[in-house]
């Protein structure tokens, strides 16, 4: 026996699971939490497979109010889900209770873990293939806010306080570049350059925030492509998972990131940068998708800054890699020496990719607020 399979086996035995264990295996694409697939053999011979997760205590400082939050926005979906068979295939992402009957476990070795059901016949991809899929996962991020649209956001916590203040995240670079405490500035001046030169967007969306002419709604917050399970025979999206971040936000900011992660022909750490492309004809895949379920809740100021939160959210996620690039790689799981400078360079240019495009981007929501 494995010690991975002892693990495995470990946690699993703490949820109420039927069967038993037969399979395990570790899944390493999220950055953040450390995931396991488990199977089970049930007494009808019937194998079940489980998603064992821990969450990451570093990033989630309260794990806790985050699995309360998920058990909230789970709850309300299914609910609707049963009443109004309102999702996609007919499968949502369900919790299972601890031996306890709590919605999370805490490991033998520390940690606190939770249990999803494994929604079957899915697969999920890092880079988009067609126009088809970049449609279906924006259609299953702007239902999942459609779903969660009228869960009043003082009914789910702030888990990571600024999650997308892009201003605060600047100047946490700023510092990180003042302090420069892994002797790295020196090599990455191109980078700030290219950011500092681009201070003044940090603040157009809390600016609009602010002053009341956006409002706040319970949003994903983590909107990427391997995030929506898509139907592999289909190439329907059934369901969005990892809701970990699931917090009062901006909507902006989770179409944006669908744009930053699903419109790129390279994955978000390809090395060779001039592979890097906003694609028009899958940008505007997604805006149909997206606008197919969320346009009934949207504000004619919402549809008009789809375009812009692309190119903001994309630059801060530049700015969160390359902060954490100058403080020694302790946010985000690196896999190689350079690798979050290496991501941070994609999403710059991915930055000037929509800059380039910007315009066209723009005239293709417009029609959607002349309808
Ligand atoms: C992190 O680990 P993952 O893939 O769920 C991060 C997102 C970033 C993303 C960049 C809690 O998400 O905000 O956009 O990496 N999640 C957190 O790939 O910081
Ligand atoms: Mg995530």
């Amino acid at each position: 026996m494995t010690e991975l399979f002892r693990n495995i086996a470990e946690i699993g035995a703490c949820f109420a699971i039927e069967g038993t264990f037969v399979e395990g295996e570790e899944i390493e694409s999220g950055h953040i939490n450390t995931t396991y697939l488990a199977a089970y053999l049930s007494d009808d011979g019937e194998v079940n497979r489980y998603i064992l997760q821990r969450i990451n205590e570093n990033v989630f400082p309260e794990p806790l109010v985050v699995m309360k939050n998920i058990e909230r926005v789970t709850r309300h979906i299914n609910r609707k889900v049963f009443r109004h068979k309102r999702d996609f295939g007919g499968q949502t992402l369900n919790l299972y209770p601890g031996r306890d009957g709590k919605n999370c476990v805490e490991g033998a070795s520390g940690g606190i873990w939770r249990c999803y059901n494994c929604i079957e016949g899915c697969c999920t991809y890092d880079v988009v293939e067609n126009t088809r899929q970049a449609y279906q996962a924006a259609k299953a991020f702007g239902a999942f806010q459609d779903l969660v649209s009228d869960l009043p956001v003082e009914k789910v916590s702030v888990t990571i306080p600024g999650f997308h203040d892009t201003p605060a995240r600047y100047a946490r670079l700023m510092d990180a570049i003042a302090k420069d405490s892994h002797r790295r500035v020196d090599r990455v001046q191109d980078e700030i350059d290219f950011i500092t030169s681009r201070e003044g967007i940090t603040a157009v969306l809390l600016d609009h925030l602010k002053a009341g002419r956006l409002v706040e709604r319970v949003t994903h917050n983590d909107t990427k492509l391997n995030n929506v399970m898509i139907d592999a025979q289909t190439d329907e999206a059934v369901c969005v998972i990892d809701l970990d971040t699931v917090m009062p936000g901006l909507a902006l900011y989770d179409f944006g990131d669908l744009i930053r992660g699903a419109t790129s022909p390279v994955s978000e750490d390809e090395k060779d940068v001039s592979k890097v492309e906003m694609r028009l004809p899958m940008f505007e895949a997604i805006v149909e998708g997206y606008l197919e379920t969320a346009k009934n809740f949207l504000t004619p100021l919402e549809i008009e800054l789809l375009p812009f939160s692309a190119k903001l959210i994309t630059m801060e996620t530049g700015i969160r890699f390359l902060t954490d690039h100058l403080e020694g790689d302790k946010y985000f799981k690196i896999h190689r020496e350079g690798h979050n400078l290496d991501r941070c360079r994609t999403q710059l240019a991915l930055v000037k990719s929509i800059e380039d495009q910007e315009a066209q981007m723009n005239d293709f929501v417009a029609k959607w607020n002349r309808a």
